[in-house]
Order: C-alpha cells, then structure tokens, then sequence
C-alpha cells in the first residue's frame, strides 16, 4: 500500500474506534462528554495512535489488539494538550486553528474534561487487558503508557519546562525537557506496538530508539517552526511559548544548527529501521514527512 493510503487507513480506524470509545448514552454527564470529544476530534494528526499501529504492524497480525492502546495514547495526548493551554499554563485561546476547550467550555469542564480522558484511558486499557488470560505484555503496556506520561515522563517534562519559563537554561535541561515532555509519549506508541506485537526484547529497544530519535526531531522542528513562523500557529495567542521566553534549541543553537541536529536524529531513525526492510517503509517516510511537516 502507498504511504498516504496507509496513513489514512490508520486514520480512519483510530477515529472509528475512537468515537465507539465516546459513544454515550445521553445522560448526566453530557456536558462532559460533548466537551471531551469537542477536543478528541477538533483535528489532531493521530501521531501516537499511527505509530502504534505502525510499530504493531512490523511484528503482530491482528491490529485490533493493538487498538485500545493507541486510542488510549490519543486520549492522554489530548488531555494534555486541554491542561496545557489553560490559563494558569500556557493560556492559549487556540489550538488547530479552533477555539481551546476551556474558552468554549469555561475551565472547570476543560479540567474535567482533560482528567476525563486520562482516566477513561487507563479504564479502556485495563478493560482489554482483563480479557486476555495472558496478560503479562498488557500490563507492560500499560505501564509503559503510565511511565511515558506521568512524573518520569510527559508531566516531569512539563514541570521542568514551567520552572524554566525566563530562566537561560543549560543544554542537558532543554534535553530533559524534551526528551520527557515530548519524546516519552513519542516512544510508548512505538514500544507498545512492539510488545503487543510480540516482538523480541531487541526489536522492543530499537522501537524504544526510534521514538526517543523521533521525539526529540519532532519537538525540535516544533522550535523551529515557532520561529521562522508556520501557518498552523497563527491561532496561538498571548501567552505562548514565545512570548514567555522558553528557551529552545533554535533560541540556544540557531536555526541552522537546529535543523542539522533534527537532519542527524532523522538519518538516525532511517538507520535503526534499516533491519526491517520493507516492512518498515512507512514509518521511514513518516519521519521523513513528520520533520517536514507535511503531515
Ligand atoms: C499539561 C499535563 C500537561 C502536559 C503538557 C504535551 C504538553 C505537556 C504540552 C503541549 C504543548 C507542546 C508544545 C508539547 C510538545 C509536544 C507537541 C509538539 C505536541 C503537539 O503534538 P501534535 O503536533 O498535536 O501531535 P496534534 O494537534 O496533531 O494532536
């Protein structure tokens, strides 16, 4: 299959599933749910989700089992994303070019709404796991799911990046706020697809490579966007990253150093997808996209 087929194909499933996930019954919590969704489909790209079904397609042959994870990891990203703009973060009134959760909703219920998610991520994959009497490669995932987006992951990364906010920060801390905030919930997709899988423990590592090569590409193109300007974040208001003086690797190296490091980690993540041959051609020209943002 060509890759843009590919990529659509996994889009499409991860939405289908997602929206069986949301499908309620009207009922009390309604207001909840509407805003859940309001940000659960307000346009996202799907990454985790996609590199999740990617990285189980080089190893498993039901991608099904791989589906509550996947959707699950959409969910935490999501409600990170409803946290992060709210005003006592990075009070952003846009995100995707729509208004953020919290001005549409009002904060109490983009709070709610965000720790709906993560909680309803974790129901959704223990449900699973409970239905399968093996459960050894389930639970690992989860735990990596949790590891990925709690203190020693995206959260950790989160705290370190707000205590940085107008402070000139040294290399190893720009690293670890990138490496946790974004490249942790970059390399779970990939590690999870791998053990649901069954993979063998060194294609599970490389997988774990891949992300944290993806990831740091990933955040560090985001820097870069911020600064020579993309269209995608003309909705961003006062109040963010720039505004607020974060340091990043195009503010601590320059463009031209940022895009050689992003070039190098690319290179990398082809190099570590060599062994798979062509199985792995779509995660190779989904890095290969991801860094020139065409997707
Ligand atoms: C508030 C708990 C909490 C965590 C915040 C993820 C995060 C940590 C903040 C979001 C802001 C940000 C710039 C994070 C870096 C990672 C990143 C570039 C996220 C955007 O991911 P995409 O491009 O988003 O995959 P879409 O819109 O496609 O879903």
């Amino acid at each position: 299959m060509i890759f843009k087929d590919q990529l659509n194909n996994y889009i499409e499933l991860v939405n289908a599933q997602l929206s069986s996930y949301l499908d309620y019954e009207k009922g009390h919590n309604n207001k909840l749910i509407e805003s859940m969704k309001y940000s659960l489909f307000a346009g996202g790209k799907r990454l985790r989700p996609i590199l999740a079904l990617a990285s189980y397609d080089l190893f498993g042959k039901d991608i099904h089992e791989v589906m509550p994870y996947a959707c699950a990891l959409e969910m935490i990203h999501t409600y990170s994303l409803i946290h992060d703009d709210l005003p006592a973060m990075d009070n952003d009134d846009y995100r995707r070019g729509k208004l953020t959760n919290h001005k549409i909703y009002g904060e109490g219920i983009a709070i709610l709404a965000g720790d709906g998610l993560l909680n309803y991520s974790f129901e959704i994959m223990l449900d699973n796991a409970l239905k399968h009497k093996d459960m050894y490669s389930h639970i690992r995932s989860i735990k990596e799911i949790a590891n990925s987006a709690g203190i020693n992951g995206m959260i950790g990364g989160q705290i370190v990046d707000l205590e940085s906010e107008n402070k000139a920060i040294k290399e190893e801390t720009l690293n670890y706020i990138h490496m946790n905030k974004t490249a942790a919930l970059i390399t779970a997709p990939l590690k999870v697809g791998a053990i649901i899988g069954g993979a063998r423990e060194e294609d599970i590592k490389c997988m774990e490579e891949i992300g944290l090569n993806l990831g740091l590409a990933f955040q560090i193109t985001d820097d870069i966007l911020d600064v020579i300007g993309d269209e995608s974040k003309l909705g961003k208001s006062i109040g963010s990253d720039m505004e607020k003086h974060k340091s990043t690797y195009a503010s601590l190296f320059g463009i031209e150093s940022s895009i050689e490091r992003v070039e190098e980690l690319t290179d990398n993540v082809n190099s570590l997808l060599k062994p798979y041959s062509d199985k792995s051609n779509f995660l190779l020209e989904l890095s290969n996209y991801l860094m020139k943002r065409e997707f």
